[in-house]
C-alpha cells in the first residue's frame, strides 16, 4: 500500500488485489458472474434477495409498511445474500441484478417474473403497484421524486465517502475523511432546514422519500452508523432529530430493520423473512 502523499498513479490502472480496507475481498473491477448459484424461490409474490444494510432496510421497511396497511399482495421472502461471501455475483442474482448489489426483487405475481433492482426503483415500483407512498397529484409526486433521487445520488458520499475513509479504510487519511465529513455535514444541513418546515420530507405525509431516506441519516443521527455520530456532532441537527425519532417510533420500521439483519444480538435479527410469525421472539433492533 503507498502512502496517499506521495502516490503518482501510474500510466494505465491494474488491480491490486492486496490493497487492504475493509472490502478488499469482494471488490473487483469487473461485472457478471463468477460462479453458478440458483435463487431460492419462496411461496410468496415477492421474493426479495438482500441484506440488512441501509439499502437493503429502505425495501424491507416499505414492504413492512405495505402489509401493515393490509396490502396481502406485499407478502414476501426475504433471503439473504451475504455480500461478504461473494453471493453477489452468483449467476441466479447477476440475473435479477447485472450491477452485483443488494438489494434486487422478483415479483412473481406479473404474468412472467419482474425484476427490479436499484433500491430506489425498488420503492418506486411497490409504491406504484400498491398505490401507496407515493402521491399522485403531480406537484408532491414531483417533491417525492426529487428527495427520493436527492438521496439515491447522496448517499454514495456518505457511504462511499465518509463512511468508508471514517471506518472501513485501512488507514485514517486526513484528506478524504474532511472532504466527505463536509459534504455528509453540508447533506445533513440540507435536511435540518428543509425538515424545520415539513414534518415529513414531502410534507405532512410519510413518503418513500422518508423510508429511502431514514435509513441512512436517520440511523446516522442515532449515532450508530460508522460510530461517527460525536465527530459529525449528529446532535446539533434538531430537525433530523425531531424526524429520526417519530420515524423510529413505527412498527414496521422496527419489523423492516430486523430482516436480513446479521448483526447485534438474535433478539434483533431475523436473517430470512419467510412469514410473519419469523418476528416472534424478536424485540427489534437496539436504538
Ligand atoms: N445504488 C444501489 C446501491 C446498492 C449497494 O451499494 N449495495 C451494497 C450494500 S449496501 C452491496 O450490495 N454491496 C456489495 C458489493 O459492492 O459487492 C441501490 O441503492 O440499490
Amino acid at each position: 500500500m503507498t502512502d496517499s502523499t506521495t502516490y503518482t498513479p501510474p500510466k494505465v490502472w491494474t488491480w491490486d488485489k492486496e490493497n487492504g480496507g475493509k472490502f478488499a475481498s469482494t471488490n473487483r473491477p469487473t461485472a457478471g458472474a463468477t460462479h453458478e448459484k440458483e435463487l431460492p424461490v419462496g411461496k410468496h409474490p415477492l421474493q426479495l434477495h438482500s441484506k440488512g444494510t441501509p439499502n437493503g432496510v429502505k425495501v424491507t421497511i416499505m414492504l413492512e409498511e405495505l402489509l401493515a396497511l393490509g396490502h396481502s399482495g406485499a407478502e414476501y421472502d426475504a433471503h439473504l445474500i451475504e455480500i461478504g461471501d461473494g453471493d453477489q455475483f452468483g449467476s441466479g442474482f447477476v440475473g435479477i441484478n447485472p450491477n452485483s448489489k443488494i438489494p434486487a426483487l422478483l415479483d412473481m405475481s406479473t404474468p412472467t417474473p419482474t425484476r427490479v433492482f436499484e433500491s430506489g426503483a425498488i420503492l418506486m415500483y411497490l409504491a406504484e403497484k400498491f398505490g401507496e407512498f407515493l402521491p399522485t397529484d403531480l406537484p408532491a409526486r414531483s417533491e417525492c421524486l426529487s428527495w427520493l433521487f436527492w438521496q439515491m445520488g447522496s448517499a454514495p458520499y456518505l457511504g462511499g465517502g465518509f463512511g468508508h475513509f471514517y471506518a472501513y479504510a485501512p488507514e485514517k487519511f486526513e484528506y478524504p475523511i474532511n472532504r466527505f465529513a463536509m459534504e455528509t455535514k453540508r447533506q445533513l444541513d440540507v435536511l435540518d432546514q428543509h425538515l424545520a418546515e415539513n414534518q415529513y420530507m414531502t410534507g405532512d405525509d410519510y413518503t418513500i422519500a422518508d423510508i429511502a431516506i431514514w435509513p441512512w441519516y436517520g440511523v446516522l443521527c442515532l449515532g450508530k452508523q460508522y460510530d461517527a455520530g460525536e465527530f459529525l456532532d449528529v446532535q446539533s441537527y434538531k430537525n433530523v432529530q425531531r424526524w429520526t425519532h417519530e420515524i423510529l417510533g413505527r412498527e414496521a420500521v422496527k419489523r423492516g430493520r430486523m430482516v436480513n439483519r446479521t448483526q447485534g444480538g438474535p433478539e434483533e435479527q431475523v436473517p430470512e423473512r419467510h412469514d410473519a410469525s419469523d418476528f416472534d421472539g424478536k424485540t427489534g433492533v437496539a436504538v
